[in-house]
């Protein structure tokens, strides 16, 4: 390694806000785990002071566009801004910003926005650890928000809350999103609910979505509010960057934020525990000769699949307990 290179001087770098060195450490958090480690050994003690934005929604309902114009919202007022998107259709991806070119360039030149796509890999399938790890770096940094995409779909709705401090779930008129958000559970998620293509006649769809609402109770007091947007247009952005603002206050006077940030650690800590144990296991497993044994005791039905699953793993239980 180039002494340039070196983590310090990477470190000390990135302190100073130099962006190269950010874009750096990133790949580093991505690829690298025991350099990350050192990283965040340095970094971590930053951490906890940016605003984190969680957007889900049905691909092309507008996530993007949103994204990119809110961020501009949010330069326009002084506030610096760091994007993860974890779609992969998202114009954002791959450094060449396609079909999206044009629109896109202007939030990809400001020096005070950046962009980071991450592929959907991952423990749980839907957030990847990187997510969480770039959040942490762009905190660490000193953006003053976060902005992720996801997919709304399954796993990733779920895993989006373990990070976003405020979750907006994007819908569109004419896409049944009214019914799939009923049964995907999304009315539990969203603190704010925003209906975008609003030039498509979103009336209906916001009115169905308030209906929906009024079935729900929440306990935090907090009732989302449904804002229309045209996303292209930059309708309807200032309200939903105040909506955003109005939600987070209202989560740090009631005690919520910091509720469910140390709900968020508690999940995080327990995946990492997760997979360093299965980590371990594998690499027990794989090791174990007396597998072949069980394997053959199984196929000529002398043991049965779970016994000989619970004979293998005795020795380990035992060991975990010592
Ligand atoms: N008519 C209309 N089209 C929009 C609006 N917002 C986004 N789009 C278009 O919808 C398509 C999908 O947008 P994109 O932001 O990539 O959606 P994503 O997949 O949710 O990230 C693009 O062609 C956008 O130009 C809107 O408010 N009205
Ligand atoms: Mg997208």
């Amino acid at each position: 390694m180039r002494r340039e290179d070196s983590i310090q001087v990477l470190v000390s770098k990135f302190i100073e806000k130099d962006r190269i060195a950010l874009a750096k450490i990133i790949t580093i958090v991505e690829n690298e785990p025991d350099k990350a480690k050192e990283i965040f050994d340095i970094i971590y003690k930053n951490t906890g002071k940016a605003y984190i934005i969680g957007v889900t929604g049905s691909p092309g309902s507008g996530k993007s566009t949103l994204i990119s114009k809110l961020a501009q919202e949010m330069r326009n007022r002084g506030k610096t801004v760091g994007i993860i998107s974890i779609d992969p259709s998202s114009p954002f991806s791959g450094g060449a910003f396609l079909g999206d070119r044009v629109r896109m360039r202007e939030i990809v030149s400001d020096p005070d926005i950046f962009i980071r796509s991450v592929a959907s890999r991952g423990i749980s399938g839907g957030l990847s650890k990187a997510t969480y790890d770039i959040a942490a770096v762009f905190d660490a940094y000193g953006k003053d928000y976060i902005l992720i995409e996801t997919v709304g779909a399954g796993q990733a709705e779920v895993d989006i809350m373990k990070i976003a401090d405020t979750i907006i779930c994007v819908f569109t008129p004419g896409a049944g999103d009214s019914i799939q958000a009923q049964k995907a559970g999304i009315m539990e998620i969203g603190d704010i609910l925003v209906v975008n293509k609003a030039d498509m006649d979103g009336d209906k769809l916001a009115l169905q979505l308030e209906l929906a609402l009024d079935s729900y109770t929440r306990q935090t007091g907090w009732r989302p509010p449904v804002l229309c947007t045209i996303a292209t247009e930059g309708v309807g952005i200032r309200e939903l960057l105040e909506s955003i603002e109005k939600h987070r206050k209202h989560i740090e006077l009631t005690g919520v934020l910091e509720e469910r940030r140390k709900n968020h650690i508690e999940k995080k800590i327990k995946e990492i525990v997760l997979q360093i144990v299965e980590e371990y296991v594998s690499k027990f497993l794989k090791e174990d000769r007396e597998i072949k044994n069980l394997v053959e005791k199984v196929y000529s039905k002398e043991e049965n699949i779970y016994s000989a699953a619970n004979k293998l793993i005795q020795p380990l239980i035992k060991k975990f307990e010592e």
